[in-house]
């Protein structure tokens, strides 16, 4: 298995985030050369759909294709915008990039504004990330001094301009339209879709919205080719992918791995489940994806594909691992709430919704559930689900569905006896 070659591909470095380590692994070597031969934009955009990769913030939407949409032509303003705002319980890989690898980033924005003629780009960053917020800041500055940013990059006659947004701290920002209105300065609330940002993005301007490591994976991919990208994944998930393992494993971490590397691997890599435990259940791909029990999880390929397989998502490549000591209720009920303090409100089902979910789950967890709540339940997330303007409403539901169905009895234990089976706490 090979490990860190695309977004941390500087890590073997001390320190990893300078310009200088950035050269030291070809960094500014493929803007340099579309710059300097003047590559064209459907050339670079054929590359980046040959590779297979996929939007790596939660969708998995193939990035070729999204920048396809862009009406690069139309006169006017146009944006690329990073998605920073990594804010899914168990994702905490965008902020390491901006630590440890900014400049891939940058290098990685400029690209895709060159591709999809926008002048003018921003990268919005969660606003507690403060270590990444300034190593990112340090690294824009650098970039600056080196003649990557600005007017005329490299006598090319291209112009471009980056900057740094810093968000408040909503979940819901970090939804592509939530996100474009919080950088308009208004509140962030989701806008309906369509229009698409492609469309209507921006102050109403087309715009490419890209999460941060999908940014960072295009100077590799341009440096060794579609082809060597594609391979190093499986067919129609490129690339490799950053696997943040959180929850019961004994070397918690973010882990750079190929796509289609079974979890079993993935797992020993994390250094295992905890001493003494056995492995429960894993989330895959963030808090919003369906739960998988242990037996399933042990057989599956991290891919995009391959999590599906189980009626999940990779999502972020966000993966809670819950040992045997894991009671389903309370997490879920954690989950639940978390959804619940995070609706914007804006629509019903999800404003209400959420909150009877976490009500229903909170009241099970205190040992006062009643026999219709895992009904109630379930029927209140499927009207949720589909119902709503953003997937958050989905991503409050369907976490809801997955535990019930596969770890009903835990539910129903605790309707019958007011209290958690007894090898779970
Ligand atoms: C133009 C069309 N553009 C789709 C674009 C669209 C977007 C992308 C994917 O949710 C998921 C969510 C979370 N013309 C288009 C088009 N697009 N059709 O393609 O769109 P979509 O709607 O499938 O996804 P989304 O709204 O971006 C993202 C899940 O990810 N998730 C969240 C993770 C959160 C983080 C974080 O905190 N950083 O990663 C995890 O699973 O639940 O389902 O750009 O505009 N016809
Ligand atoms: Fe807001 Fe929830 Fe509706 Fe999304 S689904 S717009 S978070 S109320």
């Amino acid at each position: 298995m090979k490990l860190d070659q695309v977004c941390f591909r500087t890590n073997h470095l001390s320190p990893s985030w300078t310009l200088d380590a950035y050269r030291q692994v070809g960094g500014y070597q493929v803007l340099e050369n579309i710059l300097n031969n003047k590559l064209k934009p459907e050339s670079i955009i054929e590359q980046i759909k040959n590779s297979a990769l996929r939007g790596r913030g939660g969708a998995g939407f193939p990035t070729g294709l999204k920048w396809s949409f862009m009406p690069r032509r139309l006169p006017g303003d146009k944006y690329i915008v990073c998605n920073s705002d990594e804010g899914e319980p168990g994702t905490c890989k965008d902020r390491d990039i901006l630590r440890f690898n900014p400049h891939q980033v940058i290098e990685g924005m400029i690209i895709a504004g060159y591709t999809i003629g926008a002048q003018t780009g921003y990268n919005y960053i969660r606003g507690e990330f403060f270590e990444p917020i300034e190593r990112f800041e340090a690294a824009l500055e650098e970039a600056r001094e080196a003649g990557y940013l600005g007017k005329d990059l490299l006598g090319s006659g291209f112009n471009f301009q980056l900057h740094t947004h810093v968000g408040a701290g909503a979940y819901i920002c970090g939804e592509e339209t939530a996100l474009l209105e919080s950088l308009e300065g208004k509140k962030g609330q989701p806008r309906y879709k369509p229009p698409f940002p492609a469309g209507y993005g921006l102050y109403g301007r087309p715009t490419t919205i890209n999460n941060t490591e999908s940014l960072a994976s295009i100077p590799v991919i341009l440096q060794h080719g579609a082809d060597w990208f594609h391979e190093l994944g499986t067919p129609n998930n490129g690339g490799s992918k950053i696997f943040c393992m959180t929850g019961h494993v004994n070397k918690p971490g973010n882990y750079e791995v190929p796509l289609g590397t079974p979890f079993a691997e993935l797992l020993e890599l994390a250094g295992g489940v905890r001493n003494g435990h056995q492995l429960k259940a894993v989330i895959p791909g963030g808090s919003s994806t369906p739960v998988v029990p242990a037996e399933i999880m042990m057989g599956l390929d991290m891919s995009y594909d391959g999590i599906a397989k189980a009626r999940s998502m990779l999502g972020a490549g966000s993966v809670i691992v819950m040992d045997d000591s894991t009671c389903m209720v309370k997490a879920l009920q954690r989950i639940a709430y978390f959804y619940y303090e995070e609706s914007c409100g804006q629509c019903t089902p999800c404003r209400e919704g959420t909150g009877w979910l976490y009500r229903v789950v909170k009241r099970i967890e205190d040992g006062q559930g009643k026999q219709e709540d895992l009904d109630r339940l379930v029927d209140v997330a499927e009207n949720i689900n589909g119902n709503t303007i953003c997937a958050l409403g989905d991503a409050a539901a369907a976490p809801v569905v997955s535990f019930i169905k596969h770890f009903r009895d835990e539910f129903q234990y605790h309707i019958d006896h007011g209290r958690c089976m007894d090898n779970t706490a």
